[in-house]
């Protein structure tokens, strides 16, 4: 897309940014602007011009300065595994991928907390942190960046329990458009210092700054962990048991909810039995084989008193681990059992009580459309997903509206547009519908930390 607002990458721009960070950090070549061009779900790509390849936060400020004084348009990019379009540079320009800062910067193990380069994969943070005891909580499934992560807020399925990145990050260096590089929030736990710069950023896809590093909350890995598929004959019955689990008091660390579709597709894929009915998949956590037994005894309870056709709970590592390994690949098994097809996948959050309707309200509109969609949602916080497969331009335009049917509805029942995927350019034309003038404030914060608008344009607004 060209845009008489923004100039094209010139020869001398090249070589500017060559001198800041090295001329084997930049490149454009084709093959290196088409790795940046898409994200992980079927929205369209677009080319940069120059994809770059920082070292360090200075160098990321200088490429802003530079950008920003030339009228370049800068997208940042973790490892592309979002699903909203959120790093794809729609109006080409330099993609500036965070990659090469992907270190530990320091570990505060007293403090539970870590200080990371924003490139930093969460897996492998989390694999380097195992032998201390330690993990980052927020789990989207693919392998996301941390600066990825926390500049879409994403979240995962252990969110019910510990909370979305925004929950769990102290402190940020972001560099500015103009190429200043600034820190907003601390290391105290406790903050009450000024306006909340800090969570200003979360979630701000790239169009207000470029995190350069990050302090991050850590959790003790848990002494005891639990998984628990409890089937139902009906979709109503297990989206009423995730209310009653969470009124309960027991604090599961996931609570996640598939519909009978689904189940049968993980199952024949992974070889984890999930039986043919909706079902739920629990975790829970404890220090205590007592604390963990009771909570489990509880739950059963909830489960039977709900009609609950099967239930099995484990606390045996393989077993535990091959479940969530289905759950967590639930959209690349998707995927693979569609090959000739591509899907649209839908993110939306309502509060909890809400959840049994919203749930009701998608399965009417799927019927109402005749579609077969796969339900799978973070029940627990009130999070939905359905994948829908689509093949031509027709289902393609059935898909939308599903899509825009189902987002107006969670808008209705008092929930958002995205509970974790974030805008993107996918959302961008429901965010005046969700917000009403607080999208003209989000338009004042943005012309005043980007007034040249260079810094992933064409997200959260409208293209
Ligand atoms: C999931 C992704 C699609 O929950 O957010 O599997
Ligand atoms: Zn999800």
């Amino acid at each position: 897309m060209t845009n008489a607002l923004f100039s094209p990458v010139t020869a001398s721009f090249i070589t500017a940014l060559a001198n800041d960070v090295g001329a084997e950090n930049v490149s454009t070549a084709p093959a290196e602007r088409r790795l940046h061009a898409r994200d992980m779900s079927a929205h369209q790509e677009y080319l940069a011009e120059v994809v770059v390849w920082p070292h360090t936060a200075e160098q990321v400020a200088a490429v802003l300065r530079l950008a920003n004084e030339a009228g370049v348009p800068v997208t940042a990019w973790g490892v592309g595994s979002s699903l909203e379009g959120n790093p794809v540079p729609v109006h080409g320009g330099v993609v500036l991928s965070l990659a090469r800062m992907n270190g530990i910067t320091a570990v505060h193990a007293d403090d539970f907390q870590v200080t990371v380069q924003p490139g930093l994969p969460y897996k492998d943070l989390n694999r380097q942190l195992a032998p201390l005891g330690l993990f980052f909580a927020p789990d989207p499934g693919a392998n996301a960046t941390i600066g990825g992560m926390l500049a879409n807020n994403a979240a995962g399925i252990r969110t019910v329990k510990y909370g979305a990145s925004k929950d769990n990050v102290l402190r940020l260096q972001v560099a500015l458009a103009d190429g200043r590089l600034i820190q907003v929030g601390s290391r105290s736990v406790k903050q009450a210092s000024g306006y909340d710069l800090l969570h200003l950023f979360v979630g701000s896809e790239g169009t207000l700054g470029v995190i350069t590093e990050a302090t991050l909350k850590l959790w003790p890995i848990p002494e005891l962990m639990s998984a628990v598929v409890a089937s139902f004959e009906t979709v109503a019955a297990a989206v009423e048991t995730v209310v009653l689990v969470r009124g309960s008091g027991l604090e599961p660390a996931a609570l996640e909810f598939i519909d009978a579709t689904h189940a049968r597709l993980l199952s024949q894929a992974e070889g984890v039995d999930l039986g043919d009915q909706p079902a739920l998949f629990m975790e829970f956590h404890a220090a205590h084989q007592a604390t963990l037994q009771m909570g489990l005894d509880t739950v059963q309870e909830i489960c039977r008193s709900m009609g609950a056709v099967r239930f099995r709970a484990t606390t045996d590592p393989t077993e535990r681990r091959r479940l969530w390994h289905a759950r967590h690949a639930a959209y690349e098994i998707a995927l693979r059992a569609h090959p000739q097809q591509k899907f649209m996948i839908l993110d939306v959050a309502v509060p909890i009580s809400a959840f049994p309707a919203m749930v009701a309200h998608i399965e009417a509109t799927l019927d109402a459309h005749a579609l077969t969609g796969y339900m799978v949602g973070h029940a627990g916080d009130g999070n939905l997903h359905v994948l829908l497969p689509f093949g031509d331009e027709a289902s393609y335009r059935v898909a939308t509206a599903v899509n825009e049917a189902v987002v107006l509805q969670a808008i209705e029942l008092g929930g958002t547009a995205t509970g974790e995927h974030g805008v993107g350019f996918g959302k961008a034309r429901f965010m005046t519908r969700e917000h009403g003038p607080a999208l003209d404030v989000m338009r004042v914060i943005k012309q005043t930390l980007d007034p040249n608008g260079i810094l992933n344009p064409g997200k959260i607004f409208s293209l």
